[in-house]
């Protein structure tokens, strides 16, 4: 697919290099950082917003007599043009850059036909998930240049906005900056049955927002790396650069995806207006929360519902917020200011009602205390001191167990925490009783410097003993960079047996 022009020039910052005092400087030496920071910056009132924001297509797919839909997937080199006249070369799966929006339904059996016309490997990860390790798309599933890749499951979730991205070892931040990345709308009958805004790209919005840096010539450059990695000085939202949504209704529900590699926005309006969030990581909460901000960590998502006047226009914005002692707030973008998607209502709205008092039946998951308990510590870039290694299961979950796992970031950084194949729910953070946003599923659960949060992990009936999912910091340069683990999930009866470390030759042989 062709870009289409843009208008607008990015913002000019200017960047100076600091070196911290020693102490820090050790501390971020120690995680492999580069200690220098730069001015934090401020894109408000630099945006014009002269951009209709672009709206990724919903992917075509065929069913066949047994019901199995079936998709084209296609990841490929382009060009697109986010600055005016500038073209800057991308990668998107089936379009120039991000991907297009796939949607099933519950209970439906998927099907990917995936192609890689890339240059390199590259896998395809359905985040947020619940699905056989062998559909995983981690680097267990690697797709080599001119290689395809057909994994199929069945549906067994709730309505959700969940995404896909790549998830080759050491390489996703790359990948997915380059533009690898698109959003994965689940619906059921139990969605379906509520009276939401449901109109695809018309009053319910994919909202996939990404901070990118450009050189004079319009390339992605990816130069400065704070303490979390990539920080942008543009953002982008569906790939628009200084975006408006043409609103044309009195309530909008914007899927709103984290698709960053490091940056935390925290997002609230300009005039500090309340929106109501429906939805988290998993799918919808059990009621509408009235909120002013919600922070999102890198691949966190929010469906949020937010009700218009006709003629007015309010602009989404990420805020300031701490992430750590001076220089680590700084180092990780806390101090940034910046402008994300203004929304233009009409002069004349078509009206929507009340929202529902109740939305999805979320059943609390309730582990009693004989729960298998586990801890996992994030320190510099490790996990309980390890980095990753391939061949390496850290874990192995019996079947169908419910468990305890606590999640300790004993550093002074930010840090997050994604689990892969399953949703669970948050008990605890901190010793208190979860905020309103991390009340329903979650895949991803954001970390703040020094935070523990205690959380119910549900695991499924998939087993393979020689197949793994992961668990990894989901700031993408962390991930990279080690900051992952492995965990199996086997027949209760099987989890002494089960191997800890994998033939990595054997694994990959048949490719
Ligand atoms: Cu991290």
């Amino acid at each position: 697919m062709g870009a289409r022009p843009v208008h607008g020039v990015p913002s000019t910052v200017t960047r100076r290099t600091i070196l911290f005092g020693t102490a820090a400087a050790t501390l971020l030496a120690s995680a492999g950082c580069v200690p220098y920071s730069r001015d934090a910056i401020n894109t408000v009132g630099d945006i014009t917003f002269n951009n209709p924001l672009r709206i990724p297509a919903l992917a075509a797919s065929t069913v066949d007599g047994d019901g199995v839909r079936t998709f084209d997937l296609t990841a490929h080199a382009g060009t697109t043009e986010f600055l005016t006249g500038k073209q800057t070369p991308t990668w998107g799966f089936n379009r120039s850059y991000l991907g297009e929006t796939l949607r099933a339904r519950r209970g439906e059996k998927v099907r990917f036909n995936v192609r890689n016309e890339l240059d390199e490997t590259t896998t395809v990860h359905w985040h947020g998930m619940h699905l056989p390790a062998e559909m995983d798309g981690t680097p267990h599933q690697p797709v080599r240049p001119g290689g395809q890749w057909h994994p199929h499951w069945t549906i067994h979730q709730q309505a959700a906005t969940l995404w896909y991205h790549p998830h080759p070892h050491g390489e996703t931040e790359d990948h997915v900056n380059n533009g690898l990345a698109g959003m994965f709308i689940i619906d059921d009958d139990e969605s379906d049955r509520l009276d939401l805004p449901g109109r695809y790209g018309v009053d319910d919005v994919p909202v996939i927002v990404q901070d990118r840096s450009f050189d004079d010539e319009g390339e992605f450059t990816t130069s400065y790396r704070g303490i979390n990695g990539f920080l942008g000085d543009n953002l982008l939202v569906n790939g628009t650069y200084a975006p408006y949504l043409d609103v044309q209704t009195d309530l909008v529900r914007l899927r709103i995806l984290n698709g960053s590699s490091a940056r935390i926005y925290n997002f609230k309006f300009d005039d500090g207006r309340r929106f109501d969030l429906i939805g988290t990581d998993g799918g919808l909460l059990d009621r509408p929360r009235q909120m002013k901000n919600i922070v999102l960590s890198p691949a966190e998502r929010a469906e949020i519902i937010v009700r218009m006047k006709p003629g007015s226009r309010t602009t989404l914005r990420s805020a300031p917020q701490e992430l750590g002692a001076g220089f680590l707030t700084t180092g990780a973008g806390g101090n940034d200011r910046m402008d994300v998607l203004q929304l233009r209502a009409r002069p004349a709205l078509e009206p929507g009602g009340p929202l529902p008092a109740r939305l999805a039946a979320v059943e609390p998951l309730r582990p009693d205390a004989s729960a298998t308990k586990r801890e996992f510590v994030l320190d510099g870039i490790e996990i309980n001191g390890k980095q990753m290694d391939m061949g390496r299961i850290d874990t192995v979950v019996p079947a169908s167990n419910l468990e305890v796992w606590t999640v300790r970031n004993v550093a002074g950084q930010p840090h997050n925490f994604h689990i892969h194949d399953v949703q669970f729910q948050v008990l605890e953070v901190d010793g208190h009783a979860p905020p309103p946003e991390l009340t329903g599923s979650k895949d991803t659960i954001f970390l703040p410097g020094k935070s523990a949060a205690r959380i119910a992990v549900p695991f499924g009936t998939y087993t393979n003993p020689r197949v793994p999912y992961m668990y990894h910091c989901h700031l993408l340069w962390h991930e990279d960079r080690g900051m992952m683990g492995q965990f199996t999930v086997v027949d209760p009866d099987q989890v002494e047996s089960a191997p800890r470390t994998l033939n990595m030759k054997e694994m990959h042989s048949h490719e």
